[in-house]
């Protein structure tokens, strides 16, 4: 049996930030019926950071969806998408001066044949709500979690690190990119929830606070909800969040 999939998604500027450096894109193909779903934020001052996710979430999902029928894998696919978007971002910012240094993260689902795959590069994460918790499935590629991992901070200061922002992998930072691909994708059941974000909702939203939100509420409402509570906290910087829920949609009981 085939799943239903809802998909909400949203971005916000912030409460500080003029520009909205963020790009959300949700595809679903009919012929390949496969939703892709691609989060990016985006680095390099204002125009060029802007640009920058723009370019990745756009090439990810041309390649991507190219290379449909050539007998690659999913992760194959992801694994070329990507590196595509990374040399377009490097070539952009060969061409413009005023570019040089731009870049973005990615997190990216993909959910097809009743399983998720998942692939990301830098601190835009994706999250998977299953048998009432919430689980985080990527790891960022940043210097607070490599000092984590390491054992030389605390997760709580981990999650208020001023290097927190310090990425080891992104796009547009090197010639070569290896992204974070899940070897084994994750088998579909009713009722998982997959959540793709921004560090601009991490960073001032708690995990449990996200599973509760998302729990409670049908996915476009969850979406606004949990942008509405960032911003009450500061909106230090851009917010997006993108939910994906397999089977029905909660329904608001009060
Ligand atoms: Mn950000």
């Amino acid at each position: 049996m085939r799943h239903q999939v809802i998909v909400a998604h949203r971005t916000d500027a912030g409460q500080e930030r003029r520009e909205n450096q963020d790009s959300v894109i949700h595809i679903c193909d009919e012929r390949d019926g496969c939703h892709l779903l691609v989060i990016a934020d985006g680095m390099g001052g204002t125009a060029c950071g802007q640009e920058a996710s723009q370019l990745a979430a756009q090439t990810i999902r041309q390649s991507f969806f190219s290379a449909f029928g050539a007998n690659l894998t999913i992760n194959q696919r992801l694994e070329m998408a990507i590196s595509e978007a990374n040399r377009m971002i490097l070539r952009r910012a060969e061409r413009d001066r005023r570019c040089r240094g731009m870049g973005s993260t990615c997190a990216v689902l993909v959910l097809a044949d009743q399983q998720a795959h998942l692939a990301h590069a830098g601190d835009s994460r994706i999250y998977m709500i299953r048998d009432s918790r919430i689980i985080q499935l990527t790891r960022d590629h940043s210097r607070a979690q490599r000092m984590l991992d390491d054992g030389l901070i605390t997760e709580e200061e981990a999650a208020n690190h001023p290097d927190r922002n310090w990425l080891d992998r992104a796009l547009g930072l090197r010639a070569e990119i290896t992204p974070d691909i899940r070897p084994e994708p994750i088998r579909l059941s009713e009722k998982d929830t997959f959540i793709v974000c921004t560090d601009g909702l991490t960073n001032l939203v708690r995990d449990e606070e996200i599973f509760r939100i998302i729990q409670r509420a049908p996915a476009e409402p969850a979406c606004d909800a949990l942008i509405a509570l960032a911003n009450e906290r500061g909106g230090h910087d851009n917010i997006t969040v993108a939910i994906a829920r397999i089977g029905a949609d909660v329904t608001l009981t009060f």
